[in-house]
């Protein structure tokens, strides 16, 4: 039998750690919850979620690339492993993999095989057409803009809709130069 006493370091921290997540994710229910209440269409809630993960993106990624060392990636293929192994493993605890690339490599997926926004989640009937997750979508796009890249952000594959996954399909629409501040002499 196991010595009775206070427990490690490690476990209390993984415990808090637990807790913290699901609480992040039920005051995410909660507030997907109170913005069905208040909106009413889920149109209207998708566009929402959109616009609140856009205002988060627009300053999280100050603190990802503070934390994450990543410097200026070379091409979007980059960018967007960058988001799914370093962003999504950052901010959601789990990371994803890249898919499904166009031949100018402009438009990939980021598909989730784990997403802890679903935990304790079902959906009824009445939401069919809200994409619960569309905060996510609206993060990214504004931390892309933040790095000069202007995208397209669409869902594809949505577990809570009886898929094998979730995909989110990036498209990159425009790269603005960054301009140089300075002339060459
Ligand atoms: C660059 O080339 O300037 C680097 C670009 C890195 C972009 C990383 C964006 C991180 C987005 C995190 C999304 C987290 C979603 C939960």
């Amino acid at each position: 039998m196991p010595p009775v006493g206070p427990r490690s370091g490690d476990a209390i921290f993984a415990n808090v750690e637990r807790v913290n997540a699901e609480l992040f994710t039920l005051t995410y229910g909660a507030i997907v919850r109170q913005l069905l209440t208040d909106l009413e269409e889920v149109e209207e809630v998708n566009k929402q979620l959109d616009q609140m993960g856009y205002n988060i993106g627009i300053r999280l990624i100050d603190e990802f690339l503070a934390k994450s060392n990543v410097s200026r990636c070379v091409d979007f293929k980059e960018t967007a492993e960058v988001i799914a192994k370093i962003g999504f493993k950052m901010f959601l605890g789990v990371t994803a993999s890249v898919t499904n690339w166009d031949a100018d490599g402009t438009c990939c997926s980021i598909v989730l095989e784990d997403n802890p926004l679903v935990d304790f989640v079902e959906l009824p009937d009445t939401c069919q057409g809200l994409y619960y997750c569309n905060i996510l979508s609206g993060v990214v796009r504004g931390a892309l803009e933040m790095v000069s890249m202007k995208t397209e952000i669409t869902w594809i594959r949505d577990m809570l809709r009886g898929d094998d996954a979730f995909e989110l399909q990036v498209k990159l629409l425009k790269q603005v130069p960054e301009e140089y501040p300075y002339k060459d002499d």
